[in-house]
Order: structure tokens, then sequence, then C-alpha cells
């Protein structure tokens, strides 16, 4: 982390600070510039239950809270703006600090302002990177390395300033909507993990997407190091001119620093086996992608500790690192069944790579609310793959209509119930059953969660 940054102290002596949002980031930095004595002032459009909750918390620390408006003219005269990333760049409060030429920043931006000194490992990316975050901070603690998870993972920076003590390396997860107002960021190791079109509601165009994410490296110099995917053509073709040693990983690219070696099976690590692939206990290709990229990254942010003790330790941690709750969890096997979770696939997409990742003859159950696209799309990553769809849901009749003749299909009854028994029915011993819903879950359930929990009880017979 750069030296130079002004302090937090530095930060709230210029004049009242202005927060834009009270979700977390906008609480906790809050908090934080108000723990150094700055004049806070907090808004947001919003006026619920858990808003005002908060903002009566936030009132007792004497930060000046506004719910259900902003004071725009209050905004102009503040010395700073700092803005959650869920705030998009047109609105009037930042539109009223741009004119009277009042800066803005992240979250983000005050964090790393408070923690500076402590090494970080910036990840970003349209997919991966919240377990390409996960990871890092996993294998750093299988390391003995106090480390920590924060950014768009969940924790905002500015928690993490202020806890007691120091983490010995931040895992930190960054949007492209934190990066687009994080001037100070220069990572320890930088990290894109792929570029795919995605927020094309809140972009103009694809490019501008990609330009915030690029933004990860505006500050790298000759001794920069980064991280990427050299299997993403768009990555490495924008990440090209950026100064500083690349370092790639890749599932094919034998020449790459992190590679996976299909023929043995092998994840490699600057050209020495690091892991079998049977080993890692996570489902799919791309999360092999993912631990090469954790596992060379944290090999880089400490270069001068690269040793054989060290790489031991790093599998260790891979072996240890469990899937993230309801996203491609592999519950467990009963009866030769590998029975996989991964409720919280709300859309096409999510189903595909989940999909994709199947390795066993599949029963897939397929359903809930529907959310407008084609189910055909997945027929082409089904084939060789599903054996059976069981279609559920009020989505059950579309499923059914646009899979039929294509795959076998069949609906799976009137209760959540029925449907896992259906699947168990079905599954032969040496299949795997996924629920990979490609749906929202609103109209059986209150949430991805509850749905998976659900199908977790269901299938373990617990
Ligand atoms: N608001 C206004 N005025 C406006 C517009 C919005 O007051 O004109 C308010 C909204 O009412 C809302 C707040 O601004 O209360 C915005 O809050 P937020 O959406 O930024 O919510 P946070 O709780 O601070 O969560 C953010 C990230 N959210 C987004 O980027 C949308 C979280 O990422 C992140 O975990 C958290 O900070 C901690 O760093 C979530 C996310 O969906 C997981 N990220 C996107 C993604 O992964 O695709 C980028």
């Amino acid at each position: 982390m750069t030296g130079a940054l002004p302090t937090l102290a530095e930060t709230v002596a210029a004049g009242e600070v202005a927060v834009i949002g009270i979700g977390r980031s906008g609480a906790s930095v809050a908090r934080l510039l108000r723990s150094v004595g700055g004049q806070v002032y907090l808004s947001d459009r919003g006026t619920t239950p858990a808003m005002q909750e908060a903002a009566a918390e936030l009132r007792t620390l004497g930060i000046h809270v506004e719910l259900g408006a902003h004071d725009l003219a209050r905004i102009a005269k503040c010395a700073l703006v700092v803005v959650s990333p869920g705030v998009p760049p047109g609105v009037p409060p930042l539109a009223a600090a741009r004119t009277a030429g009042v800066p803005i920043v992240s979250e983000v931006e005050i964090g790393l302002r408070a923690l500076q000194g402590v090494p970080y490992v910036g990840v970003t990316g349209t997919n991966g990177k919240t377990t390409v975050t996960a990871l890092l901070a996993h294998l750093a603690r299988a390391l003995g390395i106090g480390a920590i998870e924060a950014g768009n993972i969940g924790t905002p920076l500015a928690e993490i300033a202020m806890a007691p003590t120091r983490p010995g390396l931040i895992a930190l997860e960054l949007s492209s909507f934190q990066l687009h107002d994080t001037p100070s960021v220069a990572p320890t190791v930088a990290v894109l993990t792929n570029l795919a079109p995605d927020h094309l509601d809140r972009y103009d165009s694809l490019d501008a997407y990609y330009r915030d994410k690029e933004l990860l490296f505006q500050n790298a110099g000759p001794d920069s190091r980064r991280v990427v995917n050299a299997d993403d053509a768009e990555v490495m073709r924008r990440t090209q001119v950026v100064p500083g040693t690349p370092r790639t990983f890749s599932l094919t690219d034998l020449r790459s620093d992190a590679v996976y070696d299909a023929r043995t099976r092998l994840l490699m690590l600057d050209g020495q086996p690091l892991l079998e692939r049977d080993l890692l206990p996570l489902l799919g290709e791309h999360n092999v992608a993912n631990a090469l990229c954790a596992a060379l990254a944290l090999w880089d942010a400490f270069p001068s500790e690269r040793t054989a003790t060290r790489r031991a330790k790093l599998a260790v941690g891979l072996q240890s690192f469990a899937a993230p709750l309801h996203r491609l969890e592999p519950l467990g096997e009963r009866n030769g069944v590998l029975w996989v979770n991964d409720s919280k696939a709300t859309n096409i997409g999510a189903a595909r790579v989940a999909i994709a990742a199947m390795e066993r003859p599949t029963v897939l159950l397929l359903g809930g609310r529907h959310k407008g696209e084609p189910y055909t799309e997945l027929l082409d990553v089904m084939r060789g793959r599903v054996t059976q769809v069981i279609a559920y849901g009020e989505s059950a009749d579309l499923v059914v209509k646009d899979l039929e003749g294509h795959v076998a299909v069949e609906r799976g009854g009137s209760s959540f119930e029925h449907v896992v028994a259906r699947a168990r029915a079905l599954a032969r011993p040496g299949d795997a059953v996924l629920l990979s819903p490609a749906c929202s879950s609103y109209d059986m359930f209150t949430n991805f969660e509850e749905r998976g929990a659900a199908f977790r009880t269901l299938a373990l017979g617990l």
C-alpha cells in the first residue's frame, strides 16, 4: 500500500464529509470517519425500517443522518463526498458534488487511507472474484498469516479498519463500482479473473464497464505485480500495456505460471506440482482456474518466501477450502449418489456454469419463479451431462415446453418434497443430483438460502 495517502485525520480536517447511502459501506465509513472526530453528513433517499434503525444508531455517535432525501446544498459545501458502490454516478447528490468541485471517493478509498502499510491483494473480474477472494484469505491463513477477506465480498474495508488488530493481509474484492472512485488503489498483487458482459443497466457500454475494471491497474509501476487469466483474450489484450510483471494462470496453456495439466491431472505452480485435481474439493473447471489464480496471487504476494514448505501448505489449504454455501456446494453422497446444492443459481448463466461443472450423469432440478430467459439456452451444456430434468414450481410448464424432445424431462409434482423424492428415485449409483434452478425461489421459498437449506435437509434425509 502506498504511504503517500492522506491519513484519516487529514481527510476529516478539511471540513464536513458527505456520505451517500446508508448500506453496509455507508454506515461503516461514516462510523470510521466519525471515530477520528470527523463531521459526517450521511444521507440516503430510502426510508426503510432497517435504514431508520441504522440511522438511530449512527445518530448516537454524533453523525448527522438524513433519510428520504439528500440535502444538495449541504453536499455542495462539503470537503469530500464518499459514495456507496450501489449509487450510480449520475444521481443528483453526485451531480451536485461534481458541479461544486467536491471530490468524490469510494468507501474503499477511505479504508485504504486508514489501513496504510497493510499488504492487500486486490481482486476484480466479472466472475469468480468472490471465490478467489475467499480462497486467498483461506490460503493465507493456512500459511499462518492473519488474513481477512473484505470489500465487495461483504465486509466493508472501513469495518476492517475499525477492528482492534490489523490483519497480516487483506484479500480485497473490488467491484467495478468501487474501482470507479478509488484513485489510490495500488495492491501488493492485482488480480483480474476474467471479463464478460455484466451491469449493462448501469454502464452505457461494455467498454465503459471494462475500463472501470482496468482501474485496478491505474497506479501500476515497473515493480507492480499482477495475476491475470491467460485463457481470457479480453483480459490479456487490456492488460498488455500495464507496467510491471504479468503472471498468468490457465487451464490449458502449459507456459503459464499456474496451470492445470490435464494429462497428469495436476495443478502446477511455477513448473512444480501443487495439487492433484481430485484432491481439490471444488466442482468444475472454473474452480480449478479460481484455485490456480488464488494460489499464484498468494505465492507472489510474498516473493521472498516461495519455499517448498509454503507450497506444501498451499496444497493443504486448497484441500480444506469449503465451497461457498448454495454455490455448487457438494452436500455429500447417499447410496452412491452425489447431491449438489446450487440454489444460488437464479438465472440461466449461473445454471450453465453449474451444469458444465458436472462430471457424473446428472439429474437436474430446474424451476421456480421464471426470470424471462428461455431454458433452451441450457441445452448445449446439458448434452452428455444431464440424463434427466425434473421441472418444478411456477415455471414447470415453460421448462417442459422448452426442453421436451431434446432431453428427458418430467414435472416434479406439487411440493419440493416430491421433487427431491422423485430425484432420489431416478438417480442411480454413480449419478449426481444437481439443484441449479435457473429461477428465483420466491414461488415456494423466502429466498435462495431457504431453498438450499430445504434441499440439504431433504437430500441428506436429515
Ligand atoms: N442511494 C441513495 N441515493 C441514490 C441512489 C442510492 O441514497 O441516489 C442509496 C440506496 O438507497 C442504498 C445505498 O445508496 O441504501 C447504496 O447502498 P449499496 O447498494 O452500495 O449497499 P451496501 O450495503 O453498501 O453494499 C455495497 C455493495 N453493493 C453494491 O455494490 C450494489 C456490496 O456488494 C458489498 O458487499 C458491500 O458494499 C460491502 O463492500 C454487493 C453487490 O451486489 C454484494 N455487488 C455487485 C456485484 O457483486 O455484482 C457489484
